[in-house]
């Protein structure tokens, strides 16, 4: 389990360095932005249930086959254990931007993802169709443009911040693609 600090370590000590140059610069930039990446965290998991429950109802507007018999979501089990699935994969998500390192992401929950939906039969497509969505929407958070879910906070540009959680989205797409 790493974080953008401990990485800089393991990175400085593999190769018998002190942290130092490019190394405590990007540190020093993580630090600054320390408040806005927490807003964003906040953002985000504060809106968590909305972003996942409009990501799945999406999918199954898209893919009415979802919800029929024989269906990726059909029977209350499996719409549940889909629900949960987005919750998981978005709070392991915040966890990457809260530390800005992707370790506990790939370690705890999208390794092995992919064998297990092929073991299921989970559709990977509709997955990451919601991902997607979940991304957007996540996107919007962090850049407070989320339409009547705005916050009053500081403006800034949290241009850098977007595209980073918007890199561990697209990471969940690729695992599992
Ligand atoms: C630590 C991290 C972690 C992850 C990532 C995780 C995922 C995970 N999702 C599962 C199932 C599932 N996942 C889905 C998800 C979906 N089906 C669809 O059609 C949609 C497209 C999609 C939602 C977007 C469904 C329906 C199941 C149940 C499949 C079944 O039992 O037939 C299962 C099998 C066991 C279970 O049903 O609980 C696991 C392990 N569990 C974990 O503990």
């Amino acid at each position: 389990m790493l974080d953008a600090f401990s990485r800089a370590v393991v990175a400085a000590d593999s190769k018998g360095g002190f942290v130092g140059g490019d190394d405590l610069g990007s540190l020093k930039a993580f630090v600054a932005d320390g408040n806005k990446r927490l807003d964003a965290v906040n953002f985000i998991a504060s809106n968590a249930s909305c972003i996942v429950t409009d990501a799945v109802a999406g999918i199954c507007c898209e893919s009415p086959g979802l919800t029929s018999p024989g269906g990726g979501v059909y029977t209350n089990r499996k719409m549940a254990a889909c629900l949960r699935d987005g919750e998981i994969v978005l709070r392991y998500i915040t966890y990457a931007l809260l530390t800005g390192d992707a370790s506990v992401l790939n370690d705890r929950c999208l390794n092995g993802l992919k064998e297990t939906y092929a073991a299921l039969g989970v559709p990977t497509g509709n997955t990451a169709r919601a991902v997607n969505i979940m991304k957007a929407a996540a996107v919007a958070f962090v850049n407070n443009t989320a339409s009547g879910r705005q916050v009053g906070v500081t403006q800034g540009d949290c241009s850098s911040l977007a595209s980073e959680v918007a890199g561990y989205f697209d990471a969940v797409v690729a695992a599992i693609s």
